[in-house]
């Protein structure tokens, strides 16, 4: 019976660890063959953080491949272009033609950006096996690279708030998240033929971004590529705040003062930084819903819609009214509902749709996201219910990319990494 139990696990972590190990190509791990057939930026942070407990070096190789590519501004890139891969995804780098920027140092790389996790995922990464960091280097050659990235955000996409705004939705890495609708709706529509759609091969058309949607992509996508990525834009089309993409900031800022002080470095400023972008998240915060909101850095209106980015602030230590966001995480409008993982959509909302993408499907990521602010706030049964469902949910139907939050049916494309990578860390 005991090894009976002991058992599941064990094959769990088996079948999560052959994933990744498919999913990796010597340098960096694919989010998912065929679908995502590169290297995303935060997907990687998502894969260190889980592989940190099996293979350290491989963790601290993928991220050092991401920061690898790196910009001469600070910037790192949404996405890393695989050279030896088939042309099979759309915007491909020949859209985006880095190669031709300088700052782009050579490398084929999204002009975009995406959640700020890198450091937080370092920091957990060295913590799982100082001595082979140490003994590596790691955080010394990974701190620089680190610190300019944060300095891009603030220099270039702190518009006077103390917040990082995006200036794409895929930038927020929920790229059709209702936050953006309002935003997207003012954008001209694509004239012309609709975007290659290379992703409806590989994922059904009802579960993706429509064309719609696309369209206005890839609008804002050539509008920021024709300025060759230049941030200096006094009127961008689209820049939004996002709760989760600086909460996620913050985080990374605690973590590179925890790095400094690991390498005698002064910590001072960065607990300084982390804790401004924690005071300037807080006009974000809706009382009424109980969660933080997106808001509108071109009108300064705020977007009053619950999703689950507006629940990752009670993840960072020191975040003003995580009490009362937890609160609202086991709320009717999220587990409350009788969700059996975290909703990335307002369970009560009218245009919730189980199974579109960020518009109500359950992500195993951001699920462990909130879970660890439910266990840092006392709410360990719950924690300890999210993470055995998603074990079982996730190895159980070949590591879908999201599912239903009430049935658990998968969703998206499967064999996806950082679903593969949050089940290793449930189970360490
Ligand atoms: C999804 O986004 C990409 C664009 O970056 C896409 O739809 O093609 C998002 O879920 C994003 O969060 C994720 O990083 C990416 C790769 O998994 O896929």
């Amino acid at each position: 019976m005991r090894a009976a139990r002991e058992a599941a696990p064990a094959a769990a972590r088996h079948a999560a660890l052959e994933l990744l190990g498919r999913n990796w190509t010597g340098t960096h791990t694919v989010p998912a063959a065929g679908l995502y057939p590169h290297q995303w930026s935060w997907d990687s942070a998502f894969v260190a953080v889980g592989l940190r407990h099996h293979d350290p070096v491989r963790a601290q190789t993928e991220l050092e491949t991401l920061l690898a590519a790196q910009w001469s501004d600070g910037r790192v890139p949404q996405i890393v272009y695989d050279p030896t891969v088939a042309d099979e995804y759309s915007p491909n780098a020949a859209f985006w033609g880095s190669t031709r920027l300088a700052a782009a140092r050579g490398r084929a790389t999204s002009l975009l950006v995406q959640p700020p996790v890198h450091a937080w995922a370092a920091w957990l990464v060295h913590t799982a096996d100082p001595e082979v960091s140490r003994r590596r280097r790691f955080l010394e050659r990974v701190h620089p690279r680190l610190r300019a990235w944060h300095e891009y955000l603030r220099r270039e996409r702190d518009r006077g708030s103390g917040l990082a705004a995006v200036v794409h939705p895929w930038e927020s890495g929920t790229d059709n998240s209702p936050l953006w609708d309002d935003a997207l709706a003012r954008l001209p529509e694509r004239p012309g033929a609709s975007p290659p759609r290379p992703d409806l091969a590989h994922a059904d058309a009802a579960e993706r971004p429509s064309d719609r949607e696309y369209g206005r992509y890839f609008w804002l996508a050539e509008h920021y590529r024709d300025r060759a990525g230049d941030d200096g834009d006094p009127e961008p089309p689209f820049a939004m705040e996002d709760p989760a993409f600086n909460a996620l900031w913050a985080l990374s800022e605690q973590a590179l003062a925890a790095t400094a002080r690991e390498l005698g470095l002064p910590a001072e400023e960065h607990e300084r930084r982390a804790a401004e972008i924690l005071a300037a998240l807080e006009p974000l915060f809706d009382p009424v819903l109980g969660v933080y909101v997106a808001r509108d850095a071109l009108t300064g209106e705020l977007v009053r819609r619950a999703t689950v980015s507006g629940l990752v602030p009670a993840a960072v230590p020191g975040a003003h009214h995580a009490g009362a966001v937890v609160a609202a995480a086991l709320g009717p409008r999220f587990l409350g509902s009788g969700a059996a993982l975290v909703p990335s959509y307002d369970a009560t909302a009218p245009d919730l749709d189980r199974a579109l993408y960020w518009r109500g499907p359950a992500w195993f990521n951001t699920t462990w996201l909130v879970a660890g602010a439910l266990r840092r706030h006392g709410h360990h049964d719950t924690a300890a219910r999210l993470g055995e469902t998603m074990v079982r949910l996730a190895v159980g139907q070949d590591f879908p990319e999201y599912v239903d939050a009430w049935d658990g049916s998968p969703h998206g494309t499967r064999g996806f990494s950082w679903t593969a990578a949050v089940v290793l860390d449930v189970l360490a």
